[in-house]
């Protein structure tokens, strides 16, 4: 099995699980990461982390063997698969944690960039280096990598194709945090500041920092205003409200 879907604790883990080639994703891969996503959508799981198999790789990328030999018509759709998939993550009803624990490269550095946070162990090394296979990254890395670290060390990354040390990628914002230890152990931890909120508060303030990242801070504040209506308007909202003032803990049923 090259995706496996497990739980530890609260968490949904899905694993990268094909060591022997640095994780690297082919399509049917890409598609198995699509059927976990909708056991996990219809689980009870408060978040999801990605891992890679083996103490090398998170994902050093799309299979370069896959890329050959095929039309333009199944390379367009081969990356509008990958980038749905990954814009299925970013937007997806759970936080997401990418695990950084060695190689994410390519579609492997693509992936962690769909998810909501990124841990790396000391392991971890980010790169795009398609442009050292004559290549364009396909699975969102020319837009989502310059969204979050900025155009200028964006650009360098992509035209170089160099990788991006753990400290680095820490400095520059591509890290949350380094880890230390067992990783699962350590993204639990982490997750653990997040994942006792309400799913939909979660959700509805992401989005609006995406959203709003995609626009200008007039349709910006327009997008806020509209998801802190609908966050005022839950259960969840009213819920929170109602427990601060009578002095206990919020009980939130994620709507
Ligand atoms: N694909 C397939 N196999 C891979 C692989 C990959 N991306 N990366 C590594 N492997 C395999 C190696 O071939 C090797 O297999 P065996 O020879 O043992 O059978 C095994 O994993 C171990 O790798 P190495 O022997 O190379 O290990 P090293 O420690 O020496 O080097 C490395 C580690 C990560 C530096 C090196 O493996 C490496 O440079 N890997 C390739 C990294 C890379 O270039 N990744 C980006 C892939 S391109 C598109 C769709 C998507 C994309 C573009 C277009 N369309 C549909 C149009 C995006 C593409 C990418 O992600």
């Amino acid at each position: 099995m090259s995706i496996e879907l497990t739980r530890r604790d609260e968490f949904a883990v899905i694993r990268i699980d094909r060591a022997a080639a640095l994780n690297a994703l082919n399509y049917e891969m890409l598609r198995a990461i699509g059927r976990a996503l909708d056991q996990v959508e219809s689980s009870d799981a408060r978040a999801v982390f990605f891992i890679g198999a083996g103490e090398k790789a998170f994902c050093a990328g799309a299979d370069i063997g896959e890329l050959l030999g095929r039309s333009i018509p199944d390379e367009y759709a081969g990356t509008r698969l990958g980038q749905e998939i990954y814009s299925r993550i970013e937007s997806f009803p759970l936080p997401s944690v990418a695990i950084v624990n060695g190689y994410a490269l390519g579609g492997g550095c693509e992936l962690a960039l769909a998810c909501t946070f990124r841990l790396g162990t000391a392991a971890a090394r980010f790169g795009l280096p398609e442009v050292k296979l004559g290549l364009v990254p396909g699975y969102g890395g020319t837009q989502r990598l310059p969204r979050l670290v900025g155009m200028g060390i964006a650009l360098e990354m992509l035209m170089t194709g160099r990788m991006v040390p753990a400290e680095e990628a820490l400095r520059i914002g591509l890290l949350n945090r380094i880890v230390e230890g067992d990783p699962l152990a350590a993204a639990i931890q982490y997750a653990r500041a997040f994942s006792g909120h309400g799913l939909l508060a979660l959700r509805l303030v992401r989005d609006a920092a995406l959203r709003g990242r995609d626009t200008s801070l007039r349709e910006g504040l327009r997008i806020e205003a509209d998801l802190t209506t609908i966050s005022m308007r839950s259960d969840d909202g009213r819920e929170g409200a109602r427990a601060f003032l009578e002095k206990r803990a919020a009980i939130f049923k994620d709507r």
